[in-house]
């Protein structure tokens, strides 16, 4: 017996291995070619993004045929309708999805998911284009917009982004985009802004043009999140990246037209257990301020990657392994930390973007955190801290964040208190803000989701529950139909004045309720025919710098 026995290759063969025939079984559900056709368009808009395409669960819960076919058709059907506390919204009794097709959904879930196509380099180059080449675009600012208290606003289900003056509360421009953009990113520079539709097509927009307007486009993939620019020293608006959710990969493409230049899949093993997954969506992408990487949060095989953009043919990138069902996150005030929620695990990352390592794993006592970006603000007793608010509960939860000063609570759950309910998508401050803004949108009580709770930071102590005052913002709108939920608030440049969006139906009346942040009184109310159904707001300073 040589050592050959070591190397035998394995013997099995495909036709040992128990496969599954894909597509349509004898006992499914009866349903229509055009319903499920339509039935895979709802699923796009509206599941996907927290169950995923393959149906392998995230933030919600997988919704393979395995378990909905256990589960079974009353089941999905009251599960579509009413929601859970625990972050799936309601569907039906909010009015968002008709009877007609809460059932079509129930019954499309008992069936096998389609397999959704590639997007390679021939896909991506045949959708780019470039609107305004850059020897046309203009060599100085052509308008009088205070770009940098421009906020930029997605009107959701139109497929466009408002341009809202912070100063007058004027539109400044509506841009077509694609479907339901995510977030909206800047430039370096501060002159270009990039947006990223839920069906991954990235817009850019020049802020320079007499009306800003899209001057490059393209279409990065099936479905996304993430966009994000090159922000270290020497690379300035040079490189820009979108992550995609399918297919599961990343694009940096050149970043004065958008042409695609390195495709970068992100199939491949769990971190921990080290087996296959086919789906692994990149969630959030930041842009180091240390050096000239970006930071691309994989979701279902928990990594984070370092990806160095100094030399995009040679890439170098670092893997972390961090935990599973990384989503959202952001800096802390020294910007040289980046702290990730695995919301799926009740966990934060954080990783070192100075030494590309991880620092910490914390555990936030709470259900499903979910930051956005998070809040950056010194507590009176612990120093500076990091706080989210929890999708799956009412707890906000406060982690120390500096490891020189205050060493003993650095990378620590340093307290924990409650907001409204759940259902909190975010929360904010801002660095010149006595005050803490927790949003609950998707809690299922018509008042809780259009209110939000606001603490006072400098009255904050060791020993008991902070309080915290409601604003019915909602109310301050003064919409009387569909059921409006409050989300994300955003500060202006100066950090004196906080915006929220009153997220209605699409063929119901939305506002955006900007609110004095000294005083806590309301502003001034934006309402307009085109400000359709409004989510993420981004301010172009706060967010070019990361202030949160
Ligand atoms: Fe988001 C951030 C994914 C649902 C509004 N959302 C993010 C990020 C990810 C993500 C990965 C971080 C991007 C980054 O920083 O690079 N969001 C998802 C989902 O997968 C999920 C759960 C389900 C889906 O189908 O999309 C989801 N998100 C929503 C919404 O329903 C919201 C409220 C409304 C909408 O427009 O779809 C919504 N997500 C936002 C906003 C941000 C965001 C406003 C950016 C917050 C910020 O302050 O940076």
């Amino acid at each position: 017996d040589g050592p050959s026995a070591a190397y035998e290759p394995s013997m099995t063969t495909l036709s040992q291995i128990q496969v599954e025939i894909p597509g349509r079984k004898p006992d499914d559900p009866v349903i229509s070619a055009e319903e499920f056709q339509q039935g895979t368009q709802i699923y796009f808009e509206r599941c996907a993004g927290c169950h995923g395409v393959l149906r392998k669960g995230a933030t919600g819960k997988p919704l393979t045929t395995d378990i909905t076919r256990e589960n079974g058709y009353d089941y999905l059907h009251s599960f579509i309708t009413y929601g859970s506390p625990a972050g799936m919204p309601n569907w039906g009794t909010s009015g968002e999805l008709s009877e007609e097709h809460v059932d079509l959904m129930a019954r499309y879930l008992l069936i096998e998911p389609p397999a959704p196509p590639e997007w390679g380099m021939p896909e991506m180059r045949d959708s780019w284009e470039v609107v305004v080449a850059p020897e046309d675009r203009p060599t100085e600012k052509m308008n009088d917009i205070d770009i940098d208290n421009l906020m930029s606003v997605t009107l959701r289900d139109a497929g466009q982004i408002a341009l809202i003056d912070g100063g007058t509360y004027e539109i400044k421009a509506v841009i077509n985009t694609g479907y339901a953009v995510h977030i909206s990113r800047i430039s370096a520079s501060g002159r270009y802004l990039f947006v990223i539709g839920r069906d991954a097509l990235v817009n850019m927009i020049d802020l320079w043009m007499e009306t800003p307007a899209t001057v490059a486009k393209l279409k990065v993939g099936i479905e996304a999140r993430s966009v994000e620019t090159s922000k270290f020293e020497g690379y300035e608006d040079q490189y820009a990246i979108a992550g995609s959710y399918w297919p599961p990969q990343y694009v940096i493409m050149d970043g004065d037209t958008l042409e695609p230049l390195k495709i970068m899949s992100t199939r491949g093993m769990i971190y921990d257990e080290q087996t296959y997954h086919p789906e692994p969506r990149v969630a959030s992408i930041v842009s180091s301020h240390f050096a000239p990487e970006f930071i691309v949060n994989v979701k279902e095989t928990g990594k984070i990657l370092f990806v160095d953009y100094s030399d995009i043919r040679n890439l170098k990138v670092t893997e972390i392994e961090a935990e599973r069902f990384l989503h959202d996150g952001g800096f802390d005030s020294t910007k040289r930390y980046f702290l990730v929620a695995a919301n799926a695990r009740g966990k934060i990352a954080v990783v070192d973007t100075k030494e590309d390592k991880l620092t910490a794993l914390i555990e936030t006592g709470g259900q499903t955190p979910h930051p956005g970006r998070g809040a950056n603000f010194v507590h009176p007793v612990y120093g500076p801290v990091w706080a989210t608010s929890h999708l799956g509960d009412e707890t906000v939860t406060l982690i120390g964040t500096d490891p020189e000063g205050h060493a003993d609570n650095a990378w620590k759950v340093v307290d924990t208190f409650y907001a409204l309910g759940g259902g909190s998508l975010f929360i904010k401050t801002h660095p010149t803000s006595d005050h803490l803004y927790v949003d609950a949108p998707l809690n299922p009580d018509a008042e809780t989701s259009a209110s939000v709770a606001v603490f006072k930071i400098s009255e904050m102590t060791a020993d008991a529950d902070a309080e915290f005052v409601t604003l019915p913002i909602g109310e301050w709108a003064g919409i009387s139909e569909g059921q409006p939920r409050v989300v994300q608030p955003e500060f202006n440049k100066d950090g004196n004045e906080i915006w929220f969006s009153v997220w209605n139906g699409k063929e119901q009346e939305s506002a955006i309720v900007v609110v004095d942040d000294r005083t806590l009184e309301l502003k001034h109310v934006i309402k307009d025919p085109r400000l359709v159904t409004p989510t993420g707001k981004f301010n172009v300073l706060n967010t070019r710098e990361d202030i949160y």
